[in-house]
């Protein structure tokens, strides 16, 4: 049977075409998708198409992660699966709030952009954007989806969404997966990491469940030397302030100071959660080898293991914006949820 999927095209770069008259790139209209690339419909995939925004990819807010969200779940029994379009400066953020916020998810989201603007001849946006569809339909021998988690799709690879990160402002491979292998390599044919896709824990035919919301008082704190007192007091006295994602070095080391400790070991008295990811893009925090990653372990800084700052981020808001109690809360950060880290 035919696969039906909904494009829901968000804004950056993907969107943009130039004007014949002007030369200017002004946003291209995703619902003449047919007339544009007459050649998708070989695809054979029902596809519609719903806009939100658009807007540059700068401009998204964790209110539009949950518009976002709800209007999947509006839209979940309608279709075997989403194909998200995205900018890509804020594509691994939005993609890892949306892999926490879909709590129940059993269908294929997929993520995807451009590097360079659909209506210009060279894009990257053709083939990512057939690719990603391509994705969100594949279905086993059996009928269920292949992918049936939120995955981020660029340049011959899919990604789990929540465990990738721009790194690249000109490559058109723009993302990294450090420390998670592709779900699928795309060559001459799509090969599927099956044993690396998460399994869902909930059937296709419930109703897909969207967390209420975010909590937004949450902030990052980038260790660097000459990171003083002042500083790090001033950050961690911010009002309503409940959690910290501190980027540490190495395998999520940090200084000894006593000032410094003090401080985080102050503001995790007042309830303020930490968890510490490393600014290593490869590899993981291991608090244990050195003391200078020790001393963060005993005043109760949580391991974030070999997160994305993006994963972590966004993780934080959602298990806070469940307003749970302390304990069932550090529980949510000590393992993973959507398969965001690996311990
Ligand atoms: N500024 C654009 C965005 O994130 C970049 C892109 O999509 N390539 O919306």
């Amino acid at each position: 049977m035919k696969s039906s999927i909904l494009i829901i095209y968000t804004g950056g770069t993907i969107g943009m075409k130039t004007d014949e008259k002007t030369g200017a790139l002004v946003p291209f209209d995703f619902s003449g998708i047919y007339e544009e690339f007459p050649s998708i419909r070989r695809l054979n995939i029902d596809l519609e198409v719903k806009t939100l925004g658009p807007i540059d990819s700068s401009n998204v807010v964790p209110t539009d992660w949950h518009e976002l969200a709800c209007l999947i779940r509006e839209n979940y029994h309608r279709y075997d699966g989403f194909v998200v379009l995205h900018g890509t400066d804020t594509m691994s953020y939005t993609a890892s709030a949306i892999s926490f916020l879909l709590e129940n998810l059993a269908k294929p989201v997929v993520f995807t952009g451009s590097q360079i603007p659909i209506g210009v001849l060279r894009t990257d946006g053709r083939e990512n954007l057939i690719t990603a569809l391509e994705i969100a339909a594949a279905k086993d021998g059996e009928g269920r989806p292949l992918v049936p988690e939120v995955s981020l799709y660029f340049q011959n690879r899919l990604f789990r969404a929540n465990r990738t990160s721009k790194r690249s402002a000109e490559a058109l491979n723009a993302f990294r997966s450090y420390n998670c292998l592709p779900l699928a390599e795309v060559g001459v044919n799509i090969t599927y990491n099956t044993q690396g896709i998460l399994r869902p824990e909930a059937s296709i035919d419930e109703e897909l469940r969207v967390a209420d919301g975010v909590d937004t008082n949450v902030m990052v704190i980038k260790l660097f030397p000459g990171i003083d007192r002042r500083m790090l007091e001033c950050m961690l006295s911010i009002e309503g302030l409940r959690g910290v994602v501190l980027e540490t070095y190495g395998a999520g080391n940090a200084p000894t100071s006593e000032w410094f400790l003090e401080a985080l070991e102050e503001a995790i008295g007042r309830g303020v959660c930490i968890l510490n990811v490393t600014q290593c893009g490869g590899g993981k925090v291991s608090m244990d080898i050195y003391e200078t990653g020790q001393r963060l372990q005993r005043i109760g800084v949580m391991s974030g293991y070999d997160m994305t700052v993006e994963a972590a981020v966004t993780k934080m808001m959602y298990v806070l914006g469940k307003n749970l109690p302390r304990e069932e809360t550090l529980e949510l950060f000590r393992r993973p949820i959507r398969g965001e880290f690996t311990v």
